[in-house]
């Protein structure tokens, strides 16, 4: 496929719906980038049923002198209360000691299970090297998905939407699913973030691999308190292009995934060309704000070339906003990173994961912006 059929392909990111063209940041603020979040949200995300919620507290358990003194735990349950009853999301935070200003912070989604997030670092993972990212000066922080809805197709019974979901009669099928969840609790990270003197909430990037690439992405797009997103290998309705027809295809992913996205999203299975966006469209939503993408030469599955051309499609966006974006259209060779004006992407030899590799690219990104 080349990029001249892409480009005839694609909902265009800078025309609205009724047909105008924007060319400002003025028009794209106040026009276009509302339309596009409310078109995720009707057609693939979902709505979510609540924002921050009144009842929302903050426990905090604090360790001192850790990882050879450079670091201070903090351990903070995240509590919410709705209709349905109570939650708690526990965060878990390492903030480096000895900085004059508060910290930059890196929060990972983590979807891979507790044993890459071990609070007393007996278990180290390269999905979450804590240590390596305090030493270059960030504060590191996880959440475990699963705190906010478990990955299974339950009917939407646990987790947040138990908690928060009132509807009467049938769940509508533009309600929110366990990706907008998933989101949602990284948000009220950062209402925590706020609270918190050792963190700077205006310097938090948010990171997620794969289904987490896909929450990271969403949540950068709603909330733009992230200064940040970083996605990794998130292919399918995360950073790749739905219209790219390779690897993991819409009805691939709400067949074994159904509980993923909103019930709309099944209207489009084998249907790509009828969507009304494709995920170029949720990477401009992070503009002007530092986007990552990247992607692994083994990982067909999330199709590398179309996690790129996303980035491409978005480009318009940042110019709009005097960015350069990627600086260049050529997909680039395994493991020569592009760093370019506010977009970076790689391609890492290997599998699907998030490696020591992915790490360091990403850090060296943020530092440009984060430090
Ligand atoms: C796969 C799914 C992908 C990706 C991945 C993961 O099975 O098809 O969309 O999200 O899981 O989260 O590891």
């Amino acid at each position: 496929m080349t990029t001249e059929s892409f480009t005839r392909m694609l909902p265009d990111v800078l025309t609205t719906a009724d047909g105008e063209q924007i060319t400002t940041v003025e028009q794209w603020q106040r026009k276009r980038r509302p339309e596009i979040v409310t078109l995720f949200r009707e057609y693939v995300y979902g709505h979510e049923s609540v924002q921050r919620p009144a009842a929302l507290s903050f426990h905090t358990n604090v360790t001192q002198g850790l990882m050879g003194n450079r670091a201070i735990r903090k351990q903070v349950d995240i509590r919410y209360e709705g209709p349905g009853g109570q939650g708690v999301l526990r965060l878990l935070l390492f903030v480096p000691v000895g900085r004059e200003k508060p910290a930059p912070a890196f929060l990972l989604v983590n979807n891979r299970g507790a044993e890459h997030t071990d609070p007393d670092r007996e278990r180290r993972s390269p999905f979450w090297p804590a240590e390596w990212i305090v030493e270059r000066g960030y504060a590191a922080a996880v959440i475990n998905y699963t705190d906010l809805d478990p990955d299974e197709d339950d009917g939407f019974r646990n987790g947040v939407h138990g908690i928060f979901d009132e509807f009467e009669g049938s769940r509508p099928a533009n309600a929110w699913g366990a990706i907008a969840a998933w989101a949602w609790g990284a948000s009220r990270v950062m209402d925590y973030m706020e609270t918190d003197p050792d963190v700077d909430v205006a310097r938090v990037a948010v990171v997620g691999h794969s289904r987490g690439g896909k929450t990271a992405l969403w949540a950068g797009a709603l909330d733009e308190r992230f200064a940040m997103v970083i996605s990794n290998n998130s292919g399918c309705t995360g950073a790749a292009l739905a219209r790219g027809n390779r690897g993991e295809t819409i009805k691939d992913i709400n067949d074994r995934f159904p509980h993923w996205f909103n019930a709309n999203y099944k209207r489009f299975n084998g249907r790509e060309p009828d969507l009304p966006v494709d995920q170029h469209m949720l990477l401009s939503l992070i503009a002007p704000r530092p986007v990552y993408v990247s992607s692994a030469t083994q990982d067909e599955w999330a199709d590398p070339l179309s996690e790129f051309l996303s980035l491409i499609y978005a480009a318009p966006v940042y110019q709009l906003f005097g960015k350069h974006a990627l600086g260049t259209e050529r997909f680039p060779q395994p493991d020569t990173p592009i760093h370019g004006d506010r977009m970076g992407y790689h391609l890492r030899t290997g599998v699907h994961d998030l490696t020591e590799y992915d790490w360091e690219q990403f850090m060296d990104f943020a530092d440009r912006y984060l430090k």
